[in-house]
């Protein structure tokens, strides 16, 4: 198939949008990117007809939402602030402001627990009208009923007592949110329905749990399994919302078959994920960055391993994986066994050097492991002492260069002060150890049957000195105040050499997207939404750096030598070919630009309009 043209910029329909998702105002996972990065193309196109409606934590919401004072509140002249002038004057908390992300969307938060006086009332009804039980003991059930009840009454007052006869599409992500669906319908609140499911939850769970789960998918009877896991409610909320909605979409061509067969609906769409892409004028500046965040991870990695041993640190490569920690799903597991064999065929080939692997996931974890912690420290005040010297020689050998008259170089060893030459050598002394480097940087919670920590020791892979893939495991998302990156996540990636992401169960899959829109080549799977979307529609993806391990169909043997010989392959380039290849996949990343994908969701608009 060729590449789809960039499609036109659509013309959104003629109606009033409200997308409703859990994690506006409130980062969760994948959901808020596909909210957030989304924002300004639906904003371009649906300019003041659009706003996003959430629940609202106080914690999650106070350093991105900018709520409207009740002056600006009695200016505004649009539907959304007529809607909530209504719901207040009622007695309702409820709240309109803009999300303080690019695009300054319109936002309304709702405090889900107000509903809680009324939540015996709610769930009786969500019995005695749809089937859906809710137990007493679980409290983010409670949250979701509740604000599903709020989120319904603010449709309601918006779509009769507010915009009549101005069309409203209300556009649910995601379980947590669509609840509220059964309602409207069961109301006939004259609002176009749209829900998306972003992974089915059996789907999540039986993925995790049945090696065989794409074969057994089609046997799969729902509720026995929504019982055995203990997610009934959920489950059904699930069904319900897909089976109300009049539009009922999903993010890729394998959740459609979950679908089908978990949810026994047929999407009627896919929405692709897209990023909001971010080119810069300059092509080099990319690279420039690239450079200048791999020194910090090169900071990261002499306070970690040279405190045991060295290496060249120009011939090192920096690979990656993250996200929540799935270990079989996220194909941690995959990824582990294709490192243990390029470990050893890079110790036979001879090949000059080393591979430094980050798992980037989260675990709970008790502390920054005080080793780790102390090295980096230490590090810090070698540098000092050096900058120190530097600065002392540097002005000396001026002044003696500028006074001198023989022409030759002083000795420089004598323009050093004993202070600092001694207390370059004990910093040094208390430094270096014998011990081996850590693979883990936190002390885990659970540390005796993580699997990653198992197939470390299992397979030795420890960092012994000869390992020439050292492994680090950073059980935390990497943040700007981490203490030992000390850098955004996005920074990161750009500082890397390669992203791994080959998923056994992944609906879509953000994290290898993530990486070619900041230029750094990735491998994805042909079982995640997003590996598949890319094969089917960029022929020559390998050459713009994306590569696709089959696991469809494939033993885990099979996908691990697949692995094996793309990272092989990739080991090998030179300095030179990773930096075109830097550039041909940064110069593709349009490729999954909103601006482009955006034309599906207005389409799923435009059906909902008609159908009801
Ligand atoms: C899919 O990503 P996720 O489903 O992982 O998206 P998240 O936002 O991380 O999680 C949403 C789910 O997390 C649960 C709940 C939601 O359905 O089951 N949850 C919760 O337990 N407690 C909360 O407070 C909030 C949420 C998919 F897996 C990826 O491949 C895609 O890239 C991504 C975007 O489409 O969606
Ligand atoms: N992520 C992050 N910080 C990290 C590692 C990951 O913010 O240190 C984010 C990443 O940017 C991505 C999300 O976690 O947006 C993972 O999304 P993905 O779609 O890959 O998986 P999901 O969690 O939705 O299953
Ligand atoms: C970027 C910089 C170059 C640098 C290169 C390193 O392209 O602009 O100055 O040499 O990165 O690439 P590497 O793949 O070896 O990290």
């Amino acid at each position: 198939m060729q590449v789809p043209a960039p499609a036109p910029d659509p013309i959104a329909p003629d109606a009033l949008l409200v997308e409703v998702a859990w994690e506006v105002c409130n980062q969760v996972g994948g959901i808020y990117t596909v909210i957030r990065s989304k924002v300004p193309a639906t904003v371009q196109a649906w300019d003041d007809r659009y706003c996003l409606l959430g629940p609202y934590f106080a914690n999650q919401a106070q350093g991105e939402f900018e709520p409207y004072d009740d002056q600006q509140m009695a200016a505004l002249n649009d539907p959304f602030a007529g809607a909530v002038r209504q719901m207040r004057k009622r007695g309702y908390d409820i709240c309109l402001g803009i999300w303080l992300v690019t695009g300054r969307p319109r936002v309304v938060l709702i405090n889900p627990y107000q509903a809680y006086p009324r939540l015996g009332q709610i769930k009786s009804d969500l019995w005695h009208h749809h089937t859906i039980p809710t137990p007493d003991t679980d409290d983010l059930l409670h949250q979701v009923v509740a604000f599903g009840d709020l989120a319904k009454i603010f449709l309601e007052v918006l779509a009769t007592e507010v915009v009549p006869p101005q069309r409203l599409v209300a556009h649910f992500h995601e379980w947590m949110t669509g609840v509220a669906i059964p309602a409207l319908r069961r109301d006939q609140v004259p609002v176009h329905l749209v829900f998306t499911t972003h992974a089915t939850l059996l789907g999540r769970y039986l993925a995790m749990n049945d090696p065989n789960f794409y074969d057994h998918l089609m046997q799969v009877e729902w509720q026995a399994e929504a019982r055995h896991f203990n997610i009934e409610p959920a489950v059904t909320m699930e069904r319900a919302a897909a089976h109300g909605a009049h539009v009922f979409t999903t993010v890729s061509e394998l959740t459609v078959r979950e679908c089908i067969y978990l949810l026994d609906r047929i999407p009627d769409a896919v929405l692709p994920n897209g990023l909001n892409i971010e080119r810069f004028v300059a092509l080099h500046e990319f690279q420039n960055l690239h450079q200048q965040y791999k020194s910090k991870i090169h900071e990261f990695v002499m306070a970690h391993f040279f405190q045991s041993y060295s290496f060249d640190l120009d011939k090192t490569l920096y690979l990656f994986t993250s996200g929540r920690y799935e270990y079989h799903n996220k194909g941690f597991d995959l990824t582990l066994e294709a490192l243990a064999r390029l470990n050893y065929r890079l110790q036979q080939s001879g090949l000059e050097g080393n591979v430094v692997m980050f798992f980037i996931t989260k675990r709970p974890f008790h502390s920054i492991n005080p080793q780790v912690l102390q090295s980096r420290a230490i590090l810090d005040e070698v540098q000092e002492t050096c900058e120190a010297i530097e600065r002392q020689v540097g002005e000396r050998l001026f002044y003696a260069a500028a006074a001198g008259t023989d022409h030759r170089l002083p000795d420089l060893d004598a323009l050093v002060d004993d202070y600092w030459k001694l207390r370059y050598r004990r910093t040094l002394q208390s430094w270096k150890t014998t011990n081996l480097p850590p693979v883990i940087t936190h002390n885990l919670v659970d540390d005796a049957t993580d699997d990653i920590l198992n197939f470390v020791r299992r397979a030795n892979l420890v960092n012994n000195q000869h390992d020439r893939v050292k492994i680090v495991y950073h059980p935390d998302f990497v943040s700007p105040t981490s203490p030992l990156f000390g850098m955004e996540y996005g920074q990161f990636v750009r500082g890397c050499h390669l992203g791994i992401f080959p998923s056994y169960y992944e609906p879509w899959g953000y994290t290898p997207l993530e990486c070619v829109a900041r230029g750094v080549p990735a491998i994805t799977s042909d079982l995640s939404g997003f590996g598949d979307y890319v094969m089917e529609t960029v022929p020559d993806h390998e050459a713009k750096g994306i590569y696709v391990v089959k696991r469809q169909e494939k033993s885990f043997e099979e996908s691990a030598a697949e692995l094996t010989e793309m990272l092989w392959q990739f080991v090998q380039l030179n300095r030179r070919e990773r930096i075109m290849q830097r550039n041909n996949v940064e110069s593709s990343a349009e490729l999954y630009d909103w601006k482009n994908l955006r034309v599906h969701y207005d389409r799923a608009y435009q059906l909902a309009l008609e159908r009801q």
